[in-house]
Protein backbone atom coordinates (compact mmCIF):
# COMPACT_ATOMS: atom_id res chain seq x y z
CA UNK A 1 0.00 0.00 0.00
CA UNK A 2 1.08 3.24 -0.80
CA UNK A 3 2.32 6.25 1.46
CA UNK A 4 -0.84 8.23 3.36
CA UNK A 5 -2.63 4.98 2.91
CA UNK A 6 -0.48 2.78 6.12
CA UNK A 7 -2.26 2.56 8.74
CA UNK A 8 -1.10 -0.82 10.65
CA UNK A 9 2.56 -1.22 10.84
CA UNK A 10 4.19 -4.59 12.70
CA UNK A 11 7.75 -4.18 14.18
CA UNK A 12 9.42 -7.17 14.75
CA UNK A 13 12.41 -7.13 17.35
CA UNK A 14 10.74 -4.03 19.02
CA UNK A 15 12.69 -4.61 22.13
CA UNK A 16 16.04 -3.66 21.06
CA UNK A 17 18.09 -0.62 20.99
CA UNK A 18 16.60 0.20 17.17
CA UNK A 19 12.77 -1.36 17.37
CA UNK A 20 11.84 0.84 20.94
CA UNK A 21 12.66 3.97 19.19
CA UNK A 22 11.13 2.80 15.16
CA UNK A 23 7.97 1.85 17.28
CA UNK A 24 7.93 4.99 18.96
CA UNK A 25 8.72 6.78 15.83
CA UNK A 26 5.94 5.24 14.02
CA UNK A 27 3.67 5.69 16.67
CA UNK A 28 4.59 9.60 16.66
CA UNK A 29 3.75 9.34 12.73
CA UNK A 30 0.27 8.48 13.44
CA UNK A 31 0.41 4.75 12.50
CA UNK A 32 -0.74 1.44 14.48
CA UNK A 33 1.90 -0.55 15.75
CA UNK A 34 2.40 -4.32 16.85
CA UNK A 35 5.74 -4.31 18.32
CA UNK A 36 6.58 -7.71 19.07
CA UNK A 37 9.77 -9.38 20.77
CA UNK A 38 10.88 -12.79 22.91
CA UNK A 39 13.67 -11.21 24.77
CA UNK A 40 15.94 -13.32 22.86
CA UNK A 41 18.68 -10.36 22.66
CA UNK A 42 17.93 -9.73 26.51
CA UNK A 43 19.05 -13.57 27.33
CA UNK A 44 22.42 -14.05 25.25
CA UNK A 45 23.34 -10.77 26.09
CA UNK A 46 23.49 -12.07 29.78
CA UNK A 47 24.87 -15.16 28.33
CA UNK A 48 27.86 -13.12 27.44
CA UNK A 49 27.92 -10.97 30.60
CA UNK A 50 26.66 -8.07 29.31
CA UNK A 51 23.36 -5.57 29.36
CA UNK A 52 21.86 -2.44 28.77
CA UNK A 53 23.44 0.74 30.49
CA UNK A 54 20.06 2.08 31.09
CA UNK A 55 17.50 0.55 32.68
CA UNK A 56 15.13 -0.41 29.98
CA UNK A 57 11.83 -1.89 31.30
CA UNK A 58 10.28 -4.77 29.27
CA UNK A 59 8.00 -4.33 26.31
CA UNK A 60 4.72 -4.89 28.23
CA UNK A 61 5.29 -2.55 30.95
CA UNK A 62 6.71 0.11 28.36
CA UNK A 63 3.68 0.16 26.98
CA UNK A 64 1.90 0.52 30.45
CA UNK A 65 3.95 3.74 31.04
CA UNK A 66 2.93 5.43 27.28
CA UNK A 67 0.26 7.80 27.33
CA UNK A 68 -2.30 8.07 25.08
CA UNK A 69 -3.15 8.51 22.10
CA UNK A 70 0.11 6.19 21.25
CA UNK A 71 -0.76 3.61 23.57
CA UNK A 72 -4.32 3.10 22.36
CA UNK A 73 -2.50 2.54 18.97
CA UNK A 74 0.41 0.41 20.37
CA UNK A 75 -0.43 -3.75 20.97
CA UNK A 76 2.54 -5.69 22.14
CA UNK A 77 3.07 -9.39 21.39
CA UNK A 78 5.58 -11.50 22.80
CA UNK A 79 6.63 -14.22 20.63
CA UNK A 80 9.41 -15.93 18.93
CA UNK A 81 9.27 -14.96 14.98
CA UNK A 82 11.44 -17.81 14.28
CA UNK A 83 8.21 -20.10 15.54
CA UNK A 84 6.31 -20.70 12.10
CA UNK A 85 3.24 -20.87 14.33
CA UNK A 86 3.75 -18.22 16.41
CA UNK A 87 4.34 -15.81 13.50
CA UNK A 88 1.59 -17.19 11.23
CA UNK A 89 -1.06 -16.87 13.58
CA UNK A 90 0.00 -13.16 14.47
CA UNK A 91 -0.37 -12.03 10.59
CA UNK A 92 -4.10 -13.86 10.16
CA UNK A 93 -5.07 -12.17 13.33
CA UNK A 94 -3.29 -9.05 12.35
CA UNK A 95 -4.75 -8.90 8.88
CA UNK A 96 -8.23 -9.53 10.15
CA UNK A 97 -11.27 -8.97 8.36
CA UNK A 98 -11.43 -5.68 8.96
CA UNK A 99 -7.76 -3.94 8.04
CA UNK A 100 -4.55 -5.22 6.78
CA UNK A 101 -1.05 -5.19 7.31
CA UNK A 102 0.42 -2.48 5.36
CA UNK A 103 4.35 -3.05 6.34
CA UNK A 104 6.26 -5.12 8.40
CA UNK A 105 10.12 -4.24 9.58
CA UNK A 106 12.21 -6.88 10.53
CA UNK A 107 14.77 -6.24 13.00
CA UNK A 108 14.20 -9.79 15.05
CA UNK A 109 17.97 -10.89 14.11
CA UNK A 110 20.77 -11.68 16.68
CA UNK A 111 22.65 -8.41 15.61
CA UNK A 112 26.50 -8.96 17.05
CA UNK A 113 29.57 -9.94 14.77
CA UNK A 114 31.89 -10.89 18.32
CA UNK A 115 28.37 -13.21 19.25
CA UNK A 116 28.37 -14.83 16.32
CA UNK A 117 31.84 -15.60 16.57
CA UNK A 118 32.04 -17.20 19.96
CA UNK A 119 32.18 -20.79 19.07
CA UNK A 120 29.25 -23.25 17.59
CA UNK A 121 27.05 -23.04 19.75
CA UNK A 122 26.56 -19.13 19.09
CA UNK A 123 26.99 -19.77 15.49
CA UNK A 124 24.22 -21.90 15.21
CA UNK A 125 21.92 -19.97 16.96
CA UNK A 126 22.65 -16.75 15.11
CA UNK A 127 22.38 -19.17 12.07
CA UNK A 128 19.00 -20.57 13.06
CA UNK A 129 17.50 -16.97 14.76
CA UNK A 130 18.10 -15.04 11.96
CA UNK A 131 17.56 -17.31 8.62
CA UNK A 132 14.75 -18.62 10.77
CA UNK A 133 12.96 -15.69 11.28
CA UNK A 134 13.06 -14.62 7.70
CA UNK A 135 12.06 -17.32 6.54
CA UNK A 136 9.08 -17.49 8.67
CA UNK A 137 8.38 -14.07 7.79
CA UNK A 138 8.29 -14.93 4.18
CA UNK A 139 5.75 -17.58 4.53
CA UNK A 140 3.48 -15.64 7.31
CA UNK A 141 3.44 -12.58 4.68
CA UNK A 142 2.77 -15.45 1.58
CA UNK A 143 0.41 -16.81 3.57
CA UNK A 144 -2.50 -14.04 5.07
CA UNK A 145 -0.75 -10.64 3.74
CA UNK A 146 0.63 -10.89 0.01
CA UNK A 147 0.62 -7.17 -0.26
CA UNK A 148 2.41 -6.56 2.90
CA UNK A 149 5.44 -4.51 2.27
CA UNK A 150 8.96 -6.36 3.94
CA UNK A 151 11.14 -3.86 5.36
CA UNK A 152 14.36 -5.59 6.16
CA UNK A 153 17.04 -4.96 8.12
CA UNK A 154 20.87 -5.30 6.26
CA UNK A 155 24.24 -4.01 6.72
CA UNK A 156 26.43 -2.59 4.67
CA UNK A 157 28.83 -5.12 6.04
CA UNK A 158 26.78 -7.54 2.99
CA UNK A 159 29.18 -5.55 0.47
CA UNK A 160 32.42 -6.15 2.59
CA UNK A 161 35.51 -3.73 1.74
CA UNK A 162 35.64 -4.15 -1.99
CA UNK A 163 38.24 -2.69 -3.81
CA UNK A 164 35.95 -0.22 -6.68
CA UNK A 165 32.51 1.46 -5.64
CA UNK A 166 29.66 0.40 -3.62
CA UNK A 167 26.26 0.70 -5.66
CA UNK A 168 22.61 0.24 -3.60
CA UNK A 169 22.69 -3.14 -4.30
CA UNK A 170 22.57 -3.90 -8.10
CA UNK A 171 25.49 -3.98 -10.84
CA UNK A 172 25.34 -3.63 -14.14
CA UNK A 173 27.61 -5.33 -16.05
CA UNK A 174 28.57 -6.73 -19.46
CA UNK A 175 30.44 -9.85 -19.47
CA UNK A 176 31.93 -11.84 -22.62
CA UNK A 177 29.07 -8.64 -24.96
CA UNK A 178 26.75 -9.22 -22.97
CA UNK A 179 24.74 -7.09 -20.14
CA UNK A 180 23.44 -8.07 -17.19
CA UNK A 181 22.12 -6.51 -13.72
CA UNK A 182 22.87 -9.07 -10.75
CA UNK A 183 23.27 -8.57 -6.78
CA UNK A 184 26.61 -6.92 -6.49
CA UNK A 185 28.78 -9.48 -4.80
CA UNK A 186 29.39 -9.79 -1.46
CA UNK A 187 31.60 -10.96 1.13
CA UNK A 188 30.93 -10.31 4.69
CA UNK A 189 33.61 -10.28 7.85
CA UNK A 190 31.72 -12.10 10.53
CA UNK A 191 28.65 -15.30 11.04
CA UNK A 192 26.82 -12.47 11.99
CA UNK A 193 26.89 -10.42 8.44
CA UNK A 194 27.08 -13.91 6.49
CA UNK A 195 23.38 -14.35 7.67
CA UNK A 196 22.17 -11.22 6.33
CA UNK A 197 23.82 -12.02 2.96
CA UNK A 198 21.55 -15.31 3.47
CA UNK A 199 18.49 -13.09 4.29
CA UNK A 200 18.90 -10.94 0.91
CA UNK A 201 19.29 -14.04 -1.17
CA UNK A 202 16.48 -15.73 0.67
CA UNK A 203 13.94 -12.52 0.09
CA UNK A 204 15.06 -12.31 -3.35
CA UNK A 205 14.27 -16.07 -4.04
CA UNK A 206 10.56 -14.99 -3.17
CA UNK A 207 10.43 -11.95 -4.80
CA UNK A 208 11.38 -13.30 -8.01
CA UNK A 209 9.16 -16.65 -7.72
CA UNK A 210 6.36 -14.61 -5.56
CA UNK A 211 6.32 -11.34 -6.06
CA UNK A 212 6.99 -10.27 -2.37
CA UNK A 213 7.48 -7.04 -1.94
CA UNK A 214 11.06 -6.35 0.00
CA UNK A 215 12.92 -3.20 1.13
CA UNK A 216 16.29 -4.45 2.52
CA UNK A 217 17.77 -1.46 4.34
CA UNK A 218 21.40 -2.00 4.46
CA UNK A 219 22.42 -0.12 7.06
CA UNK A 220 26.13 0.98 8.87
CA UNK A 221 27.12 1.03 12.36
CA UNK A 222 24.25 3.58 14.33
CA UNK A 223 25.28 5.53 17.57
CA UNK A 224 22.74 7.68 19.55
CA UNK A 225 20.94 8.00 23.17
CA UNK A 226 18.45 10.26 22.17
CA UNK A 227 14.99 10.89 20.06
CA UNK A 228 12.67 13.11 21.03
CA UNK A 229 9.62 10.51 21.59
CA UNK A 230 11.92 8.44 24.07
CA UNK A 231 12.69 11.35 26.16
CA UNK A 232 9.01 12.25 25.98
CA UNK A 233 7.99 8.90 27.03
CA UNK A 234 10.61 8.77 29.79
CA UNK A 235 12.06 6.14 28.58
CA UNK A 236 15.42 4.60 27.23
CA UNK A 237 16.23 2.72 24.74
CA UNK A 238 18.52 -0.28 25.27
CA UNK A 239 22.32 0.66 24.61
CA UNK A 240 25.66 -1.53 24.96
CA UNK A 241 28.91 -0.83 25.37
CA UNK A 242 30.90 -3.93 26.02
CA UNK A 243 32.81 -5.69 23.38
CA UNK A 244 30.04 -8.18 21.68
CA UNK A 245 27.02 -5.73 21.59
CA UNK A 246 28.55 -2.25 21.52
CA UNK A 247 29.21 -0.66 18.46
CA UNK A 248 32.06 1.86 18.01
CA UNK A 249 30.79 5.19 18.78
CA UNK A 250 28.73 4.19 21.74
CA UNK A 251 31.61 2.12 22.98
CA UNK A 252 34.36 5.24 22.65
CA UNK A 253 31.31 7.97 24.39
CA UNK A 254 31.26 5.50 27.18
CA UNK A 255 34.99 4.84 27.48
CA UNK A 256 35.80 8.36 27.48
CA UNK A 257 33.60 8.67 30.82
CA UNK A 258 35.39 6.29 32.65
CA UNK A 259 38.59 7.74 31.42
CA UNK A 260 39.37 3.95 29.44
CA UNK A 261 41.98 4.48 26.16
CA UNK A 262 39.54 4.73 23.54
CA UNK A 263 40.04 1.04 21.56
CA UNK A 264 40.80 0.92 18.98
CA UNK A 265 41.18 -2.66 17.22
CA UNK A 266 44.61 -2.42 14.48
CA UNK A 267 45.65 0.27 12.77
CA UNK A 268 42.23 1.95 12.86
CA UNK A 269 42.25 3.16 9.41
CA UNK A 270 39.07 0.57 8.70
CA UNK A 271 35.91 3.01 7.43
CA UNK A 272 32.60 2.29 7.83
CA UNK A 273 29.29 4.24 7.01
CA UNK A 274 27.85 5.39 10.51
CA UNK A 275 24.39 7.23 11.02
CA UNK A 276 22.42 9.00 14.01
CA UNK A 277 19.61 6.43 15.43
CA UNK A 278 17.63 9.58 14.70
CA UNK A 279 18.17 8.92 10.72
CA UNK A 280 17.86 5.41 11.83
CA UNK A 281 14.06 6.01 12.30
CA UNK A 282 13.67 8.44 9.36
CA UNK A 283 15.43 6.04 6.73
CA UNK A 284 12.75 3.17 8.28
CA UNK A 285 9.86 5.51 7.37
CA UNK A 286 10.88 6.82 4.14
CA UNK A 287 11.09 2.97 3.27
CA UNK A 288 7.53 1.99 4.29
CA UNK A 289 6.33 5.16 2.64
CA UNK A 290 8.28 4.83 -0.58
CA UNK A 291 7.30 0.73 -0.79
CA UNK A 292 8.57 -2.03 -3.25
CA UNK A 293 6.40 -3.17 -5.89
CA UNK A 294 4.95 -6.51 -6.03
CA UNK A 295 7.97 -8.41 -6.74
CA UNK A 296 10.58 -5.65 -6.50
CA UNK A 297 13.84 -5.64 -4.31
CA UNK A 298 14.90 -2.62 -3.49
CA UNK A 299 18.06 -2.16 -1.72
CA UNK A 300 18.75 0.94 0.16
CA UNK A 301 22.27 2.12 1.96
CA UNK A 302 21.86 3.10 4.92
CA UNK A 303 24.29 5.94 6.81
CA UNK A 304 25.17 9.45 6.57
CA UNK A 305 29.07 9.84 7.19
CA UNK A 306 31.95 7.69 6.37
CA UNK A 307 34.77 7.52 9.28
CA UNK A 308 37.85 6.00 10.15
CA UNK A 309 38.58 4.48 13.15
CA UNK A 310 41.01 6.80 14.02
CA UNK A 311 39.04 10.03 12.94
CA UNK A 312 36.18 8.78 14.95
CA UNK A 313 38.41 8.29 17.97
CA UNK A 314 40.00 11.91 17.56
CA UNK A 315 36.45 13.47 17.68
CA UNK A 316 35.21 11.22 20.98
CA UNK A 317 38.48 12.95 22.50
CA UNK A 318 37.46 16.46 21.20
CA UNK A 319 34.11 16.43 22.24
CA UNK A 320 35.60 14.82 25.70
CA UNK A 321 38.06 17.54 26.23
CA UNK A 322 35.30 20.26 25.60
CA UNK A 323 33.78 18.81 28.65
CA UNK A 324 37.02 18.74 30.56
CA UNK A 325 37.41 15.02 30.61
CA UNK A 326 40.84 13.65 29.08
CA UNK A 327 40.75 10.68 27.50
CA UNK A 328 43.62 9.19 25.42
CA UNK A 329 43.30 6.26 22.48
CA UNK A 330 45.07 2.55 22.57
CA UNK A 331 45.93 0.94 19.56
CA UNK A 332 45.07 -2.49 20.58
CA UNK A 333 45.61 -5.66 18.35
CA UNK A 334 42.64 -6.23 16.33
CA UNK A 335 40.27 -9.54 17.24
CA UNK A 336 38.74 -9.44 14.15
CA UNK A 337 40.04 -10.83 10.67
CA UNK A 338 39.16 -7.76 8.67
CA UNK A 339 40.97 -5.38 6.28
CA UNK A 340 42.34 -2.32 8.32
CA UNK A 341 43.39 -0.15 5.28
CA UNK A 342 41.38 -0.75 2.28
CA UNK A 343 39.93 1.89 -0.22
CA UNK A 344 36.33 2.56 0.73
CA UNK A 345 33.94 4.32 -1.70
CA UNK A 346 29.48 3.76 -1.72
CA UNK A 347 27.04 5.91 -1.99
CA UNK A 348 23.13 6.84 -0.06
CA UNK A 349 21.79 8.56 -2.48
CA UNK A 350 18.77 6.56 -2.51
CA UNK A 351 17.69 8.21 0.76
CA UNK A 352 19.02 11.82 0.31
CA UNK A 353 16.97 11.83 -3.19
CA UNK A 354 13.90 10.99 -1.17
CA UNK A 355 14.38 13.66 1.14
CA UNK A 356 16.83 12.46 4.44
CA UNK A 357 18.53 15.40 6.42
CA UNK A 358 21.44 13.58 7.92
CA UNK A 359 21.97 13.98 11.64
CA UNK A 360 25.67 14.65 11.27
CA UNK A 361 28.27 13.41 14.22
CA UNK A 362 29.36 16.96 15.69
CA UNK A 363 31.01 17.88 18.73
CA UNK A 364 27.66 18.62 20.32
CA UNK A 365 26.23 15.31 19.19
CA UNK A 366 29.35 13.57 21.02
CA UNK A 367 28.75 15.94 24.33
CA UNK A 368 25.33 14.98 24.23
CA UNK A 369 26.07 11.57 24.47
CA UNK A 370 28.79 11.68 27.13
CA UNK A 371 26.34 13.96 29.47
CA UNK A 372 23.57 11.09 29.15
CA UNK A 373 26.18 8.85 30.06
CA UNK A 374 27.75 10.43 32.64
CA UNK A 375 24.05 10.34 34.56
CA UNK A 376 24.62 6.47 34.84
CA UNK A 377 28.67 6.29 34.80
CA UNK A 378 28.19 3.87 38.40
CA UNK A 379 26.60 1.41 36.36
CA UNK A 380 29.21 0.90 33.91
CA UNK A 381 31.31 -2.27 34.21
CA UNK A 382 34.40 -1.25 33.17
CA UNK A 383 35.95 -5.12 32.52
CA UNK A 384 33.43 -5.39 30.30
CA UNK A 385 34.97 -2.96 27.66
CA UNK A 386 37.86 -4.89 26.38
CA UNK A 387 37.16 -6.91 23.43
CA UNK A 388 37.46 -10.97 24.31
CA UNK A 389 36.29 -12.14 21.48
CA UNK A 390 38.34 -12.95 18.50
CA UNK A 391 38.16 -14.79 15.16
N1 LIG B 1 36.13 -1.24 16.26
C1 LIG B 1 37.22 -0.72 16.92
N2 LIG B 1 37.16 -0.64 18.28
C2 LIG B 1 36.07 -1.03 19.00
C3 LIG B 1 34.96 -1.54 18.32
C4 LIG B 1 35.02 -1.63 16.93
O1 LIG B 1 38.23 -0.34 16.31
O2 LIG B 1 36.10 -0.93 20.23
C5 LIG B 1 36.13 -1.30 14.78
C6 LIG B 1 35.83 -2.65 14.20
O3 LIG B 1 36.99 -3.44 14.11
C7 LIG B 1 35.21 -2.29 12.86
C8 LIG B 1 34.51 -0.97 13.12
O4 LIG B 1 35.09 -0.46 14.32
O5 LIG B 1 36.21 -2.07 11.90
C9 LIG B 1 33.01 -1.08 13.32
O6 LIG B 1 32.78 -2.03 14.33
P1 LIG B 1 31.37 -2.11 15.12
O7 LIG B 1 31.55 -3.09 16.24
O8 LIG B 1 30.91 -0.74 15.45
O9 LIG B 1 30.40 -2.65 13.98
P2 LIG B 1 30.12 -4.11 13.40
O10 LIG B 1 30.77 -5.19 14.15
O11 LIG B 1 30.42 -4.09 11.93
O12 LIG B 1 28.57 -4.30 13.60
C10 LIG B 1 27.68 -3.23 13.85
C11 LIG B 1 26.38 -3.81 14.39
C12 LIG B 1 25.73 -4.67 13.31
C13 LIG B 1 25.57 -3.86 12.03
C14 LIG B 1 26.91 -3.30 11.60
C15 LIG B 1 26.84 -2.40 10.39
O13 LIG B 1 26.64 -4.59 15.55
O14 LIG B 1 24.47 -5.14 13.79
O15 LIG B 1 25.06 -4.70 11.02
O16 LIG B 1 27.45 -2.49 12.67
S1 LIG B 1 28.28 -2.51 9.39
O17 LIG B 1 29.45 -2.29 10.24
O18 LIG B 1 28.20 -1.51 8.35
O19 LIG B 1 28.30 -3.85 8.84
Amino acid sequence: MKGSNIVKIIVLGADGYLGWPTTLHLLNQGYEVVAVDNYFKRKIALEANASSLFECPDLEERRRRLTAPAKRRLKVVVGDCADYHFLSELFRVEEGPGGGVDAVVHYAEQPSGPFSMIGFDQAHRTLLNNLGSTHCLIHAVLEHAPHCHVVKLGTMGEYGTPNCEIPEGWLDFEHKGRKERRLFPREAGSLYHTTKILDTDLLHFYVRTKDLSVTDLMQGPVYGTWTPQLEESGMDTQFFYDGVFGTLINRFVVQAVVGHPLTVYGKGQQIRGYLNLLDTLECVKIAIENPAEAGELLVRNQYTEEFTVNEVAERVVRAASNLGIEVGIASIPNPRKEQEKHFYRSTNQSFLDLGLKPHLLDDAVIEGMIRKVQAVKDRIEVDRIMPKVKW
